[in-house]
């Protein structure tokens, strides 16, 4: 989990500028003989532009579009920042998460390795096998015509999540708050096409596989590969998924089939599915072995050295929330101020929330939505006046329905995982 360090992407263009294109608007954007854009990269230069663009045959090859120099983004995306360009990460601001469903373009984006260039819904295949009763090899059409579409709000959040507030700091991604969406799937329930491969008795655990390559072109490696134990794999939320807010899966979030596993580390939900993999042993594939989404068993002294013996699999996500009414740093002219965002916890419901404007002195309780289904993020709302112009934070703290609340301080650990510490946004009161 070292990544290279983050670039901008001027810094990816000016290194690598074909490559950089490639990334952005597809490998073959300018395949055209006299180097012309055409297709799908025509097509997702004119969408990560916002616009036709008349001219495009005057448009150099390897140029980066003067309006992506100073945003951030891919095709189909919109505000993301980019964190990491090879492999390609990138988180939303919390003020453009604000929509209960998470719009595809602010769907934040975590790669381990290089996305597969072919993503053809026709010719797709996923493979059911190993410990089953009956090996399926399934077409998108087969998952549409033997099993019941469902569609759920799910919120997937990277396990690094946070991890840019980690003091003895953590090598990987510097999320902040970014990496966590609650998107709209439309998809077909793990569960069910498990059942009808049938589990064998000594199935323990699952094995994902996607179609993505290793960052180091080495096609015996693969950049991810994660699996759950059998009874979180039949929960009737996982899904199959093929659909995203009601159209298709965008490239970068594993178009066309991907695995919704919510509740768990978004690592779980493997993008650009090709199979399912029964075991009889917990998975060791990719980033399931070692130190990659494990934490100490125990609570540990920031920048202690954990022995990896003692670090034991990431399963449920904590309790967490996101503020994402008003931006962070707003200037306000009156001393009272809406507030909104969502909470949402790896297993149950979240049951109350609580906001401060006085560095946690006291906490007044916030309106709570149930959420529209399970594994959907809730949605409060709440209101404060301020007793005097100035400085002032507003923390939030959601509490679930077990009693735990999101706690003050980081759960400092040594890969900086699971950092649910209260969001905090400052405002100034004219
Ligand atoms: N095939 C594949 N699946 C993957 C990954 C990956 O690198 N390759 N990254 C995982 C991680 S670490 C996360 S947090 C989620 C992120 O999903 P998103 O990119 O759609 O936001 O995808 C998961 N599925
Ligand atoms: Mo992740």
């Amino acid at each position: 989990m070292s990544d290279p360090k983050p670039t901008p992407l001027t810094d990816f263009y000016a290194d690598n500028p074909l490559e950089a294109e490639a990334h952005l608007f597809g490998r073959k954007a300018h395949a055209d003989r006299r180097g012309f854009l055409r297709g799908a990269g025509l097509a997702a230069f004119g969408a990560a532009l916002g616009a036709a663009v008349p001219f495009h045959r005057n448009f150099p090859a390897g140029l980066i579009p003067h309006a992506l120099a100073q945003g951030s983004v891919v095709a189909g995306k919109d505000g993301l920042i980019i964190l990491n360009d090879r492999p390609f990460n990138a988180e939303t601001p919390a003020h453009l998460l604000d929509d209960p469903i998470t719009p595809i373009a602010r769907h934040f984006i975590r790669n381990n390795g290089l996305p597969p260039e072919d993503m053809s819904a026709r010719d797709w295949r996923l493979r059911i096998d190993g410990l089953v009763d009956r090996p399926m090899t399934l077409s998108i059409d087969d998952l549409k015509r033997d099993f019941e579409t469902v569609t759920e709000r799910l919120v997937i959040e990277c396990g690094g999540n946070g991890r840019a507030f980690f003091e003895p700091g953590a090598s990987g991604n510097q999320w902040t708050v970014g990496a966590v969406a609650c998107a709209e799937w439309t998809g077909v329930r793990l569960a069910d096409v498990l059942k009808a491969a049938g589990v064998k008795d000594d199935v323990i655990y699952t094995a994902h596989e996607g179609a993505d390559s290793h960052l180091s072109g080495d096609p015996s490696k693969m950049p991810l590969s994660r699996g759950v134990p059998i009874e979180k794999a039949m929960d009737p939320h996982n899904l199959i998924a093929f659909g995203m807010n009601g159209g298709d899966i965008h490239p970068m979030n594993g178009a066309p089939l991907r695995l919704v596993v919510p509740g768990w580390p978004g690592s779980c939900s493997q993008k650009w599915l090709t199979r399912i993999w029964l075991r009889d042993q917990v998975h060791d594939g990719a980033k399931m072995t070692g130190t990659s989404y494990r934490m100490p068993r125990f609570p540990v002294a920031p920048g202690t050295e954990v022995p990896e013996s003692d670090f034991e699999i990431i399963e449920a996500m904590p309790v967490k929330s996101l503020i994402t009414h008003p931006v962070d740093g707003m200037a306000l002219s009156r001393p009272a101020l809406d507030v909104r965002g969502h909470a949402w916890v790896g297993e149950g419901k979240v049951a109350q929330m609580h906001i401060s404007h006085d560095f946690g002195a006291t906490w007044q309780e916030a309106e709570l939505d149930e959420p529209a289904n399970p594994f959907a993020w809730q949605q409060w709302r709440g209101h404060i006046s301020f007793p005097e112009p100035g400085y002032y934070e507003i923390w939030a703290k959601a509490t679930d329905d077990r009693g735990i609340s999101q706690p003050f301080s980081i759960g400092w650990n040594p890969k900086g995982y699971l950092n649910n510490f209260y969001h905090r946004i400052a405002v100034t009161v004219a």
